[in-house]
C-alpha cells in the first residue's frame, strides 16, 4: 500500500510574512491524523529554506526544495547551491525537473539523472517530473515522450535507487493554465509509468512507486483525480499558496 503525497510547489512566490501565516495555518490544519495518512510538503523557494524549515520544526510536515544545482561539489559555482547545503536545513525532498526548468534553463535528461543522483546520496528524495506539451499530445507521441524521459533516468540508476524515487506526472499543458488532465487522462499515463518501472524492476517495485499528477489540481478537482488506481498524490503549484486550497488537497488525497 502507497502512502499518499501532496507536496507543494510554491515557484517563485513568498515572503517572510506571508510565508509565516501561509504554514501556520497550514499547519493548524495538517493535524498527525492527516499526515499519519499522507505526506505532506512543502517546498519554497531557496532563501526561506530556513524560515520554513524552522516553523516545521515541531510538525510532521516536511520541508523540500525546488532544486540542487548540478555541481555537487562546493566552489566556484556563483549563484548555486548543492544538495550538502540544503540537506543541512533538513530538507527531505527535491523537486528535479520540472518542466519549468527543462524549458527556461534547459535542463536535459543527463542533468536531471545527476541531480537525483546528487540528491539520493545525500538522503533526500527526488520527486523527479515528466510529462508532454500539448503538441506532443495532439500528435500522438504521449508514450515516446514520456518513456524517453523516465527510461533515460531509470538506465543511470540502481534498483535500490530507482525504489527510492518519487515521480511527478505533470502535463505541461496543465501547468499553471487551470487546465487539468481529467482523471481517465492522467490515470493512463501514470499506468503507462509504473508499467515502466515494472518492465525495468518487476511489479513489486513497480507497485511502491509514488506516482504524483500536477497541473492545475485544486480542492474541488482533487478528488476524483486521487481516486484513480495509479495516482498516489499531487505536486501542487499555484493552489499551494492557499492554505484551505491546499489543506482541501491533502484531506482529497487519504
Ligand atoms: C505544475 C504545478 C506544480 P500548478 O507546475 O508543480 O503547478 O498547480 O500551478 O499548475
Amino acid at each position: 500500500m502507497r502512502k499518499a503525497m501532496v507536496a507543494g510547489n510554491w515557484k517563485m512566490n513568498g515572503s517572510l510574512v506571508s510565508n509565516e501565516l501561509l504554514v501556520n495555518t497550514i499547519l493548524k490544519g495538517a493535524d498527525k491524523l492527516l499526515t499519519d495518512s499522507v505526506d505532506v510538503v512543502l517546498c519554497p523557494p531557496n532563501v526561506y529554506l530556513s524560515q520554513i524549515c524552522e516553523l516545521l520544526k515541531n510538525s510532521s510536515v516536511m520541508c523540500g526544495v525546488q532544486n540542487i544545482s548540478l555541481h555537487q561539489s562546493d566552489g566556484a559555482h556563483t549563484g548555486e547551491v548543492n544538495a550538502r547545503m540544503m540537506k543541512e536545513f533538513g530538507t527531505k525532498y527535491v523537486i528535479v525537473g520540472h518542466s519549468e526548468r527543462r524549458a527556461n534553463q534547459f535542463e536535459s535528461d543527463a542533468d536531471v539523472l545527476s541531480k537525483i543522483k546528487h540528491a539520493l546520496q545525500y538522503q533526500m528524495i527526488p520527486i523527479f517530473c515528466v510529462g508532454e506539451t500539448l503538441d506532443q499530445r495532439e500528435s500522438g507521441r504521449i508514450e515516446v515522450v514520456i518513456s524517453d524521459q523516465v527510461l533515460s533516468v531509470l538506465d543511470g540508476l540502481t534498483e535500490k535507487e530507482a525504489s527510492e524515487i518519487v515521480v511527478a506526472y505533470e502535463p505541461v499543458w496543465a501547468i499553471g493554465t487551470g487546465l487539468t488532465a481529467s482523471p481517465d487522462q492522467a490515470q493512463e499515463v501514470h499506468r503507462y509509468i509504473r508499467s515502466l518501472f515494472s518492465s525495468r524492476y518487476g511489479q513489486e517495485l513497480a507497485e511502491k512507486v509514488r506516482i504524483l499528477y500536477g497541473g492545475s489540481v485544486n480542492a474541488a478537482n482533487a478528488s476524483d483525480l486521487f481516486k484513480m488506481k495509479d495516482i498516489d498524490g499531487g505536486l501542487v503549484g499555484g493552489a499551494s499558496l492557499k492554505a484551505d486550497e491546499f489543506l482541501g488537497i491533502c484531506r482529497s488525497s487519504t
